[in-house]
């Protein structure tokens, strides 16, 4: 038995570098490859501005349909940064989410589908609706109206999903009529249920399915299905309302929605911000009376929406935040780190984040009786750092 520290984790992370290759969708290797927000909206509204705050790509001003942006944000922990200050490691490595940012919306369905092939393998969306006036950028839908762009956005998704849905509707039922399959006949209820919610103009994210069901799913990768976040690009006039914000356009009810959030933000102030030094930033949101950035708030309300916490390693060498789905186990956690580490997996020592910057190191939380023997079916908390035992 050996415990590992966090430079063998590094080591072997660079020995094997972790493929980019979509994997089988099952719960194991899930997080092993970058999770994915999809940018969408309608021309104009400041899709590309947020995709360059998040990333800090440098990428010209319009993405066309057949050429996204791809670009890959750092999620902001603090947790980190003050695990960093008593471990005082060579390396801080953060947890990242991809961002991919296709061309607005058109009315002409037929030219968004280009523009929907990099959406469906996103795990999740972020729909910007434009709230800032900009005489010198036109709105095509007219005066500015977040409810209306919202319902019509997702109604635009909505008919994407239906037209797939009802397509393969057609196909189960002719082969059913060949011969008779009960994986077949359980597809298509399931298709049915979810052809009459959108026909409703629900959007699938808003049904509960079992398991089996949503496994049965995964490979339409309906975009109705994907976590929404609405993201309210506001004029900077607006920015010292943030916090009311959603009440003031309405939208509470939307915002309490199964797998959505919605998360204002000035896409104007957030550029501006990109470009200074912290402590310039620090002064500039303040002057704004900004309690935090609104890139910050953005990059953790994706990440929660796509159903992601953080665990820890902390060591001489290297603080490490790490991506793994919620609920995981200890042992699936591992895998996060490697696979012969999942696989061999004994026990975990865990301690929450907190405690173990309060105790000073691991010796003094041991003291404290703070670091926990876990088995590996122990759900994984955001927070907890944690030194795996392995075997082999
Ligand atoms: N005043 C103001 N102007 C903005 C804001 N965000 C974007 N703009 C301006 O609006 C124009 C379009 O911004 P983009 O970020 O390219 O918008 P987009 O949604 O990517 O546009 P398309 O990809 O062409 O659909 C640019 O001229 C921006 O400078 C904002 O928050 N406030
Ligand atoms: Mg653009």
């Amino acid at each position: 038995m050996k415990i590992l520290i966090a430079a063998e984790m590094t080591e072997v992370d660079q020995l094997r570098p972790r493929s980019t290759a979509p994997l089988a969708p099952t719960a194991l290797c899930y997080y092993r490859r970058l999770m994915k927000t999809g940018i969408i909206g309608l021309p104009l509204v400041g899709k590309t501005s947020l995709f360059r705050i998040l990333t800090k790509a440098r990428v010209e001003a319009r993405s066309t349909p057949n050429q996204a942006h791809v670009g890959i944000a750092r999620v902001p922990d603090a947790r980190v940064v003050k695990l960093a200050e008593v471990f005082k490691p060579k390396k801080i490595t953060y947890a990242t989410i991809e961002y991919v940012d296709v061309g607005g919306l058109q009315k002409d369905r037929e030219k968004n589908s280009a523009s929907l092939v990099p959406l469906r393998e996103a795990d999740a969306l972020a729909h910007v609706v434009r709230l800032f006036e900009n005489p010198a950028v036109p709105h095509e839908p007219g005066p500015l109206d977040a409810l209306r762009d919202i319902v019509n956005v997702d109604l635009e998704l909505i008919l994407t999903d239906l037209e797939q849905c009802a397509k393969r509707i057609e196909r189960v039922e002719k082969d059913l009529k060949k011969k008779k399959e009960s994986i077949l006949e359980a597809e298509l209820t399931l298709l049915n249920r979810c052809r009459e919610a959108l026909e409703s103009e629900m959007p699938l994210r808003e049904l509960e399915f079992k398991p089996e069901e949503e496994k049965m799913l995964t490979g339409f990768m309906f975009l109705t299905r994907k976590p929404m976040l609405y993201v309210l690009n506001l004029g900077d006039d607006e920015v010292a309302d943030i916090d009311r914000i959603v009440e003031k356009y309405h939208l509470e009810k939307l915002a309490s929605k199964p797998r959505t959030a919605v998360v204002p933000f000035c896409g104007k102030i957030e550029a501006e911000l990109s470009e200074l030094n912290d402590a310039e930033s620090a002064e500039m949101m303040s002057a704004y009376g900004l309690a935090e950035s609104g890139r910050d708030r953005l990059i953790q309300a994706s990440y929660r929406l796509l159903g992601l916490i953080s665990f820890l390693t902390c060591g001489e060498p290297e603080c490490r935040a790490w991506t793994i789905k919620r609920g995981m186990t200890a042992q699936e956690a591992a895998g996060a780190i490697h696979s012969d580490i999942q696989k061999n997996f004994i026990k975990a020592d865990v301690v929450n984040w907190e405690d173990l910057l309060k105790a000073g190191g691991f010796a003094q939380a041991r003291e404290k009786a703070q670091v926990r023997l876990e088995g590996k079916e122990y759900i994984v908390q955001d927070g907890d750092v944690i030194l795996f035992r392995h075997g082999g």
